[in-house]
């Protein structure tokens, strides 16, 4: 067999040169050769040098003229002495012989046409590219004229092969014991342990790729915001309701009925169910009061209320609908007890799509709420929830929202990028929020809001959000990626 042909060629030989001729010499494939000179080269049983060879190959039609001539010749003695016509001499030869026939042997002034005669210019001719042509394939080298008018005519092309030439090793055998693989207790017991042959342990060897469940990317990046406002002492508010009212996602928010993002061009408006019918009758009473007419010492928005506008269902624009109601829910307590509450989930708004915009993003959301909170501990969290995601330099730019009162939004500079990104918006929840729920006057709530998608986007370096949510996510991609540390 090949390693024992190997072994006991090179016992009396200096060296195999090429390892395609002793393939071919042994009768194996030269894969199979190949694999064997590995293994032996792994034991250093023999040295293999890499070569490689480049030969000129015939293409399937440099075979065909090679077998058959060239068109040029089959042309030529395909005309009677006396000439024959074109159509006739078409027919005979078929188009493609014809057509490449008729320019070739022209070129090569072997005939001429008069009118629609074709007719012999000499006696005979040889055919010499049907001769080059079986040389070449017989491994002959040529000159480079002839190659460079065969490769025009795509008669023959380039073949690179890599081989080997052999040498013994530093641990050269004639005959390799068997390696083996185990250490058992018979080896032990006998003793032949000794003289046994014992095959390394490969620690190049690849693992086999465990099939293992992996985290979407947003997941990942969920998980570590997560744990970051459970070490910071929030806990997690429940957003299982994609379908919200429009009373708990707006009205309760102040955000007056008239508002743009009330309109389906933001917002996605349920036809069935179209309108909710469990709504706390008190509380709603003090929310029409406040948009109408005020109190708190808000002066309100001064237009008429209307509850069937509130009812309208929806899917929630913002996870801030869930803290609202938490938050209407904490008033209800006897007691007010301060909170932190964080969400991290869908919200749906019906905005242009765009490369970084789908119809729907993770909101994240933070707030806390307790007694005497001012905007100096907004900026005190933010300053500690941001360092915790690895961003440290903040900065703060007035903005608007209607449910707070001052609002920030947020920037950090990202050294990646080199510039300040936007990464958030914060603010004070208005009184003519908190108070209609019978939040004690001194309870303050500072909140703040960013996007799942986004980090995640800079962090996976991803520029299409379609690359990251949706059909056309690249499960090798999630499969690929790497652990990415927020803040660490
Ligand atoms: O996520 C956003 N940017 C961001 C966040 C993190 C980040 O990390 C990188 C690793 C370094 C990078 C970028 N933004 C908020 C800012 C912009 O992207 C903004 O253009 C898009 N915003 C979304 C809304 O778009 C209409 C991101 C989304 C957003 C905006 C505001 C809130 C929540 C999400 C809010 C709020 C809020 C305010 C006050 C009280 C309660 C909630």
């Amino acid at each position: 067999m090949a390693e024992d042909a190997v072994l006991g060629f090179l016992q009396t030989k200096e060296q195999i040169s090429d390892s395609h001729e002793f393939a071919a010499s042994i009768g194996v494939s030269h894969t199979e050769l190949e694999n064997l000179i590995k293994s032996l080269k792994g034991f250093q049983i023999v040295d293999a040098q890499e070569i490689t060879r480049e030969s000129w190959v015939l293409t399937d039609e440099g075979k065909t003229y090679m077998v058959n001539g060239s068109p040029e010749a089959l042309f030529f003695s395909a005309i009677p002495t006396e000439g024959i016509s074109r159509s006739n001499l078409k027919e005979k030869l078929g188009a493609e012989i014809f057509d490449i026939g008729s320019k070739a042997a022209a070129k090569n002034k072997w005939i001429t046409f008069e009118k629609d005669l074709v007719k012999r210019k000499v006696e005979s001719v040889q055919d010499e590219v049907k001769d080059v042509l079986a040389r070449i394939n017989s491994g002959e080298a040529v000159g480079d004229q002839v190659i460079n008018d065969l490769k025009r005519r795509k008669l023959i092309v380039k073949q690179t092969w890599k081989g080997y030439s052999l040498k013994k090793g530093p641990k050269y055998v004639s005959k390799r014991k068997k390696a083996e693989t185990d250490l058992t207790r018979e080896h032990i017991v006998s003793g032949d342990w000794k003289n046994l042959e014992f095959k390394e342990y490969n620690l190049n060897a690849e693992a086999p790729q465990i099939q293992a469940g992996y985290l979407h990317s947003l997941l990942e990046v969920r998980e570590q915001i997560q744990n970051i406002f459970l070490e910071m002492g929030f806990e997690e508010m429940p957003t299982n309701n994609f379908v919200e009212s429009s009373f708990w996602n707006f009205d309760a928010l102040f955000q007056p009925q008239q508002h743009p993002a009330r309109d389906s061009h933001d917002t996605f408006f349920l036809e069935t169910p179209a309108s909710t019918k469990d709504l706390p009758e008190d509380y709603l009473g003090r929310v029409k009061l406040v948009h109408e007419s005020g109190g708190y010492g808000s002066k309100g928005y001064g237009y008429d209320w209307k509850r069937e506008e509130a009812e309208k269902n929806l899917l929630r624009t913002h996870t801030t609908a869930v803290s609202t109601r938490m938050l209407y829910a904490l008033a209800q307590q006897d007691t007010f007890t301060p909170k932190r509450y964080y969400s991290i989930d869908r919200v749906f708004r019906n905005e242009a799509v765009d490369r970084t915009h789908l119809a729907e993003f993770h909101q994240i959301e933070g707030l806390i709420c307790d007694r005497g909170l001012t905007l100096g501990d907004l900026i005190g969290v933010l300053e500690d929830f941001f360092s915790r995601l690895g961003m440290s330099k903040l900065r703060f730019k007035p903005a608007y929202n209607p449910y707070t009162e001052p609002s920030m939004e947020i920037f950090s500079y990202h050294d990646g990028l080199q510039k300040w990104v936007e990464v958030g918006n914060s603010g004070m929840f208005r009184p003519e929020m908190l108070l209609p729920m019978g939040l004690p006057e001194d309870v303050n709530v500072i909140a703040w809001g960013l996007s799942l998608e986004r980090p995640t986007m800079i962090l996976y370096g991803i520029s299409n959000i379609r690359d990251l949510f949706g059909p056309k996510v690249d499960f090798n991609l999630i499969k690929s990626n790497p652990i990415c540390r927020l803040g660490l």
